[in-house]
């Protein structure tokens, strides 16, 4: 028994390394920016380790309850294993959160990512120690059971120092991942600056949500080609509204600052043009397109949305129940950064589950309206149901 629980600590120390070296390089943009060819095994990793982590807590559990009359009366012994267990199901529950976090976000995932941020920090070091205290306890108990009798001031002295030892490590190393979690910022990693040209000259900047920085997608992988069926127009905050009209009870003109004070929303989705290119992992931010719509109040005869660009020529539309799927937003922000005017900034349409065809760049307007509209591509022979698969 003694020996299996050995090996479980042995193990679980192991995974806990694993997690904590990958978390730290999933977390930080600096170390991804140097291994992001490395990124996605990273995340690979990390969940893999989380797995055995996630086992590891289960063994522990179903061991804990078969000492637990033994170690009876040992209150500070309970309230470690308690504390410890309490904050890896934690980690793990958001952990699991996490990993299923796609393209229909909400602020459960933003919640799930900062919880589980928080809980590393504390968790981290509490179930490092326990691990690191609990493993050498047990070899030791082994020694002492086995043929040759130690010394049993070493013992203690030794049990002192192993204790104090860890103490000391999961302090220091709690004050260390709590100053990086909490007071760093990294911004080193290669985004669409420099990439792709910003014409645009947008004051205040939109400031990126917790899950946009680092962007909870890990950075987008792949390359956007710059498609316009136009010249590319450059905006300005003092230039630039955004309208909602047509078969709505408020129509609203927002200018860029009354945009910026609408809630947004993070989410990570995968881009396709229909040509046959595809950028994937991409952390958008952006308002939720249920949301504009709400504020303007819908008309019960608004049937579809059809939507304008500022280059005055590209339109698109969408379905009402189309329009009103949770993952559609009016983005301002990728990867944290503001979209670039390349890529249809200050605002673009971000449709996840349809060809980008149908995510207008640079808008600007949306008209809620009674028939079909058929847009720019879509009366050039793409299907107006531009599902993807
Ligand atoms: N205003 C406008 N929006 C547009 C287009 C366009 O030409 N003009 N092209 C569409 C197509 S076909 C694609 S694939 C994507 C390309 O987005 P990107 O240039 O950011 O890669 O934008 C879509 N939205
Ligand atoms: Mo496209």
């Amino acid at each position: 028994m003694n020996k299996k629980i050995s090996n479980l600590h042995f193990l679980h120390t192991v995974v806990t390394f694993g997690l904590i070296l990958t978390g730290l390089i999933l977390y930080s943009q600096f170390l991804r920016g140097i291994l992001s060819s490395l990124r996605s095994y990273v995340r690979d990793i990390h969940i893999f380790a989380g797995i055995l982590f996630i086992f590891s807590i289960v063994a522990y559990c179903v061991i804990l309850t078969r000492t637990w009359g033994k170690i009876s009366g040992q209150y500070d012994r309970k309230l470690m294993n308690l504390t410890a267990i309490t904050l890896a199901v934690g980690l793990a529950l958001t952990g699991i959160l996490l990993l299923t976090y796609t393209d229909l976000q909400n602020s459960l995932d933003i919640s799930a990512l900062s919880l589980h941020r928080i809980l590393a920090i504390i968790g981290i070091p509490a179930v490092f120690y326990h691990a690191v205290t609990g493993w050498f306890s047990i070899t030791r108990q082994a020694g002492v059971d086995g043929p040759v009798s130690a010394d049993k001031g070493f013992i203690s002295s030794r049990r002192v120092f192993i204790r104090w030892t860890a103490s000391a490590g999961a302090l220091l190393s709690g004050l260390v991942l709590a100053k990086w979690f909490l007071f760093s910022k990294d911004t080193t990693l290669p985004g669409v600056k420099g990439k792709y040209k910003d014409c645009n000259k947008m004051d205040p900047l939109p400031v990126p949500s917790l899950g946009s920085v680092p962007p909870i997608g890990g950075g987008y992988k792949g390359n956007f080609e710059v498609f316009t069926v136009t010249q590319i127009p450059c905006a300005t905050s003092a230039g630039w509204q955004f309208r909602v009209f047509g078969l709505v009870d408020n129509p609203l003109t927002l200018t860029w600052t009354k945009f910026l004070d609408i809630p947004r929303q993070v989410q990570v989705s995968d881009f396709y043009c229909i040509t046959g290119w595809t950028v994937t992992h991409c952390t958008f931010e952006g308002i939720p397109l249920s949301r504009l719509l709400t504020l303007a109040g819908l008309q019960p005869n608004a049937k579809y949305v059809k939507f304008y660009s500022s280059d005055g020529v590209y339109t698109s539309a969408l379905s009402l129940e189309q329009a009103l799927m949770k993952d559609v937003m009016v983005a301002v922000l990728i990867d944290g950064e503001a979209i670039p005017s390349d890529l249809g900034g200050p605002a673009r349409l971000i449709i996840p589950q349809m060809y980008a065809y149908k995510g207008v760049k640079w808008l600007n307007a949306i008209e809620l309206i009674q028939e079909p509209h058929i847009g720019y591509w879509e009366s050039r022979g793409y299907a107006n149901d531009a599902w993807v698969k």
